[in-house]
């Protein structure tokens, strides 16, 4: 079985890669998530090289159409301003309007809004729904903040951004740090100062203003959509098999209610300080109570659970992914799984590895668990749910209508279903049989590379 290139190089392709680092020097993980797309096209940039180069294709692709950075103060409960950077990172918008998740964590910064945007574009591109790529948030870290400065944040936050986004023109949404609280308080200030009703400006809303059903539950869900078809294609079954999960926010609890549902036994969980074992399985109810309604630290679990162990970080390898798993799913954050973490879940038998996070395997990692056999379901196709679900609500406002949880489950179910579909049929096509991975990345450059031609120099 082939799994990986061997296939002539692309001098138009060599020199672009060299061009990608000099201009982004200090911005590994945008490097890094565009090398990854660019290598695994190279089959399909070789094809049609001489028109790519007159097109200049590869240097539009890699530029953003436009990044936007901007001043956020906000005063604090003790009166003190305090000042945060926003960004807006508008990608590529040949396949339709902007429209990507907004982050707030500390750790936010230009590579990091530009790599999940870049990522975004291929991911959106591959759900088969009209929408470009775009990421933004912000450097605030929401953590410990009273509701009032949250909402104080979030309302300076949009007094900027608003002149950026609208319903055909850009619409952002959730990603870490950015829940229904945070929507809301975005919306209502996107509201007031538009003096208009517009819902199609802003998706993951709650409910009771135009937000979908099974919005929240998009994300986690979709993921063991992918999941199941990744191992049923493989003679593999959810049925029975134990997991571990990384992370417990959005992401990760509603893979862990639909794992569930599929008859897996989750038995670990984790937040960026440690991690929770349960060798019963992981109770939903309680990780919900802690997650959703106290705001609290995964730690918690075992005040509530006595059967549950916890386990502080520490190691390069987190005790999560030594946890013994047939099913690794990492859903927190980028470059979560080394190579060293790649070399313990081999070494533990693991039999497939989905990622509900954005690229929360390195490069090589990802290298390293295909080339062993271990299945791997790559984030720009396996987590497409959530934003795929955003097009949905985005459809469910411009009816101004709504749909019935199972609709939109159901449509849910459909679109991962022929995500799998077009990236093993990618995958295929250029002779990479179960590379997935590959695969995703070679679908969704073609289809906006396609657009972006059709287009012309724009
Ligand atoms: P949440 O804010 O709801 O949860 C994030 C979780 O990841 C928390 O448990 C958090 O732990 C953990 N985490 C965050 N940063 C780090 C870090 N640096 N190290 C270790 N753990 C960390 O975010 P989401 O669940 O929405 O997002 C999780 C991932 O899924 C992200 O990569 C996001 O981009 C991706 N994603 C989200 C989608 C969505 O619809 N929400 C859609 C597609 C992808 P702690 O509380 O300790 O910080
Ligand atoms: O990374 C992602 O796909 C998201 N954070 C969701 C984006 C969206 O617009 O729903």
């Amino acid at each position: 079985m082939s799994n990986t290139l061997t296939i002539n190089k692309s001098k138009y392709l060599e020199e672009i890669l060299i061009n990608l680092k000099q201009k982004n020097q200090n911005q590994p993980e945008f490097i890094q998530a565009a090398q990854e797309i660019l290598k695994s096209a190279e089959p399909v940039i070789l094809k049609r090289e001489k028109e790519y180069r007159q097109l200049g294709l590869l240097e539009r692709l890699i530029e953003p159409e436009r990044v936007i950075t901007f001043r956020v103060p906000w005063v604090d409960d003790n009166g003190r301003v305090q000042v945060n950077r926003g960004y807006r990172v508008q990608f590529n918008s040949a396949i339709g309007p902007y429209k990507g998740g907004l982050r707030f964590h500390e750790s936010v910064n230009l590579s990091v809004m530009k790599f999940l945007a870049f990522e975004q574009v291929f991911k959106n591109a591959l759900t088969g729904l009209p929408m470009g790529g775009a990421k933004g948030g912000s450097d605030f870290d929401p953590k410990g903040k009273s509701d009032n400065e949250i909402m104080r944040f979030c309302q300076s936050f949009m007094n900027e951004l608003q002149m950026h986004i609208g319903s055909n023109v850009d619409i952002p949404a959730g990603d870490i740090g950015v829940g229904a609280r945070e929507i809301g308080y975005l919306f209502g200030q996107y509201k007031k100062v538009k003096g208009a009703f517009e819902a199609g400006a802003l998706t993951g809303k709650g409910l009771e203003y135009g937000g979908s059903l099974a919005r929240k539950e998009a994300t986690g869900h979709g993921l063991i959509y992918f999941m199941r078809e990744m191992l049923q294609d493989n003679k593999l079954d959810l049925r029975g098999k134990t997991a571990v999960i990384s992370g417990s926010g959005n992401v990760a609890i509603y893979a862990l209610e639909k794992a569930v549902e599929y008859g897996v036994k989750v038995i670990a969980m984790s937040d960026s300080n440690g991690c929770i074992y349960d060798k019963n399985g992981i109770d939903i109810e309680t990780i919900k109570l802690i997650k959703e309604n106290l705001r609290g630290r995964i730690k918690t679990y075992t005040q509530h659970i006595s059967s549950a162990e916890y386990y502080e970080n520490g190691d390069i390898v987190p005790p999560l992914y030594r946890i013994k798993a047939d099913i690794v799913l990492p859903c927190a954050t980028q470059n979560d799984i080394n190579l060293e973490c790649a070399k313990v879940i081999f070494k533990n038998g693991t039999i497939a590895v989905g990622e509900g996070a954005n690229m929360p395997t390195t490069t090589e990692a990802v290298n390293y668990l295909i080339e062993n056999g271990v299945l791997f379901a790559p984030a720009k196709a396996a987590n497409a749910g959530g934003v795929a679900t955003s097009c949905l609500e985005m459809a469910q406002n411009s009816m101004r209508y709504f749909w019935s949880y199972k609709e939109v489950d159901q449509k849910l179910d459909v679109i991962m279903t022929k995500i799998y579909s077009r990236c093993k049929e990618a995958a295929y096509e250029y002779g990479l049989e179960n590379n997935i991975c590959a695969g995703a990345n070679i679908s969704s450059f073609r289809k906006v590379a396609r657009a972006m031609r059709a287009q012309g120099i724009v």
